[in-house]
């Protein structure tokens, strides 16, 4: 079975390194919109508009199971995907749940950092709204880091600097939790990490897509593979140049070169 993944530019990179390494017996396609990335930036209207030319030309090319591999993407389009096609569709969550469940028993707050269209979604809002019971939920949009991803950039000079400089107004002995809410930003754990207080712990979604990926796939009965576990094909709807780009940055997650 083909399986594609698909986001506006490398954040799905993410997703789909972990799937390879979960499911290696697919075979793998990722789509990046990098006519149109960032699109956390963008109008819900246009960003769906977008969303929908995209998939569409990923169906042409044969995919057979669909991963959403954009928070973004997911919370605008995810319903008109699904209307449209009757392939298996699986999109991202911010991992707010297991983070507030995670963090119950400690009584610190949870610290989400996603796009700001993913913030001002009402499906962000009402997640939070069902899970977030004692009010411990803050969220923080660190739209740069996608640009900084888009250009590869991991000098840790400047990354410790922006992190610092974004996380200056918050007090970080309240937080136990720390939620990558966009797929661009795992690339980033790594300098995080070194940034971070050792009690917070960084979680992101696509260890939770990967389990309802592989669920629905049961479900209809692609109980295993017969795929090679590698990349078949990687476009956009872009400059063919950045497919090394592409390339360049499944490598760094693969060797976690980060
Ligand atoms: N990777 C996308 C996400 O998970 O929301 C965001 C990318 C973007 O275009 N801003």
């Amino acid at each position: 079975m083909t399986i594609g993944f698909f986001d506006s530019g490398l954040g799905g990179l993410t997703v789909m390194e972990e799937c390879l390494r979960r499911l290696p017996e697919q075979d793998y396609l990722y789509m990046a919109d990098t006519l149109h990335v960032p699109y956390g930036t963008k109008s819900e209207e246009a960003v769906r508009s977008f969303i929908l030319e995209a998939v569409e030309t990923m169906m042409g090319q044969g995919i057979e199971a669909l991963v959403v591999a954009c928070n973004t993407a997911t919370s605008i389009a995810v319903n008109d995907l699904r209307e449209r096609y009757s392939l298996p569709i699986v999109g991202m969550e911010p991992a707010v749940k297991p983070a507030v469940e995670m963090n119950r028993a400690t009584g610190k707050r949870v610290l989400v950092f996603a796009t700001q269209l993913t913030l001002k979604m009402p499906k962000y809002y009402a997640l939070v709204s069902r899970v977030d019971e004692g009010g411990i939920v803050d969220s923080l949009p660190l739209p740069e880091l996608v640009r900084y991803c888009e250009d590869l950039q991991f000098d840790r000079r400047i990354l410790r600097e922006y992190f610092l400089d974004k996380l200056a107004p918050y007090d970080l002995n309240e937080y136990g939790i720390v939620v990558l809410g966009c797929t661009h930003y795992p690339f980033y754990t790594n300098v995080l990490r070194e940034i971070l207080p050792p009690h917070i712990q960084i979680v992101n979604g696509n260890a939770g897509t990967i389990k309802r990926l592989s669920s629905l796939l049961n479900r209809y009965g692609v109980v295993s593979g017969s795929g090679s576990g590698k990349v078949k094909l990687m476009c956009t709807s872009g400059d063919p140049e950045y497919i090394e780009k592409m390339g360049k940055a499944l490598e760094l997650l693969r060797t976690n070169a980060l």
